[in-house]
């Protein structure tokens, strides 16, 4: 396992000079952020974060994300140009020396929360999710300010884009997501990088557009789609686990050699569709985090970790969910977790 953690690139306060002094760090992961989404990225770009990493102890070995167009979401004619770029960017990051891609096929939202700075009994600030609130926005009329949304689109081109959807629904999406696969694993793997596609966050239909990467049956349909190890998964705890349905032990154990980078963290259910973020240990929420670490060492797991968002405490202010404190107290006690976890297996703890 190598711990990791995700820095936003110059501008993030979390400086790699911080992240380097969380004791098991290996390296940081992030992206090329100064080219619109589906644009192939300078080397200059992609040298330069190495290096920044370099510099400071770090590997850079996992990007988080190369951006999939909505374009070839949709499957329209723009699709080929586009997929041609992606290979194109999977080929300079692999000689950059990256070796596992994190990636999702989420519709025109990534990852989704009605509330921000939800103040918990302790006083820490966390990201929520409640399913009525959600119900109630409408994001073609309102000013949305969402968290994990990279891409700022104007009023009208959210509608043109939410029409197109219309046409596109789950088994259409399958689709272009098999296209997507055909073309980009050949690349992946001869480049020697995983592809590790993120599930949906929440894994559940949102505004009325399809989300697919939801559950074990979806993952297993996904994973034979292009039966490589290139093909692979982001095993994301808070993602997944937000739906009662999903036993994340189970999955982990059975998925776990076609996973190549973790996000762990943790959530309370505060009832169906609807849960907080907290502290990462199992007291904490509703997910029993050894159990999940336990299956994945057990399965064979042997790839990147990162700890997912932390709450904000001890009065830092940032980027939601991507403060210092609580994700490094969360990376030591996950690292903890599988010290034990690899100690109990007989392998070797690094
Ligand atoms: C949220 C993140 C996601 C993730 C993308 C991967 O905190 O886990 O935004 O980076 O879905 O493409």
């Amino acid at each position: 396992m190598k711990m990791t953690f995700r820095w936003y690139g110059e501008n993030d306060p979390v400086t790699p000079q911080k992240i380097r002094q969380i004791p098991t760090m290996t390296g940081i992961v992030s992206a090329v952020y100064d080219f619109p989404v589906g644009e192939v990225w300078s080397v200059e770009s992609i040298n330069k974060i190495k290096s920044l990493a370099n510099q400071n102890g770090l590997e850079f070995e996992v990007v988080e994300s190369v951006p999939v167009h909505e374009d070839i979401k949709l499957g329209n004619e723009n699709a080929k140009r586009l997929i041609d770029n992606y290979c194109e960017n999977i080929v300079r990051l692999s000689k950059a020396g990256v070796k596992c891609i994190c990636y999702n096929f989420m519709p025109v939202f990534d990852w989704l929360r009605s509330e921000l700075e939800r103040t918990q009994p302790d006083g820490a600030k966390a990201l929520a999710f409640n399913q009525n609130t959600v119900l109630s926005m409408n994001p073609l009329t309102s000013n949305l300010s969402l968290p994990g949304w990279d891409e700022s689109y104007t009023k009208d081109e959210l509608k043109e884009l939410h029409n197109k959807y219309s046409k596109v629904g789950e088994n259409k999406l399958w689709e272009n997501l098999e296209v997507f696969l055909k073309a980009v694993i050949p690349v992946a793997e001869e480049s020697g990088i995983k592809m590790a596609i993120h599930p949906d966050d929440p894994p559940w239909s949102i505004f009325g557009l399809p989300r697919i990467i939801t559950c074990e049956e979806n993952i297993r349909k996904f994973l034979k789609l292009v039966d490589s190890e290139s093909n692979g998964l982001t095993f994301c705890t808070g993602s997944l686990g937000a739906s009662v349905g999903n036993n994340l032990p189970k999955m982990a154990k059975e998925f776990a050699e076609r996973i190549h980078f973790v996000h762990l963290r943790n959530i309370k259910i505060t009832e169906e569709w609807s849960f907080e973020e907290v502290g990462h240990p199992s007291r904490c929420g509703s997910l029993d985090m050894y159990a999940i670490v336990k299956a994945l060492v057990d399965g064979g797991f042997d790839g990147y970790v990162r700890p997912d968002h932390g709450r904000m405490i001890w009065g830092e202010e940032g980027r939601h969910g991507y403060g210092l404190y609580d994700r490094a107290l969360g990376a030591t006690y996950l690292a903890g977790l599988f010290e034990a976890a690899e100690k109990e297996a007989g392998r070797r703890y690094q």
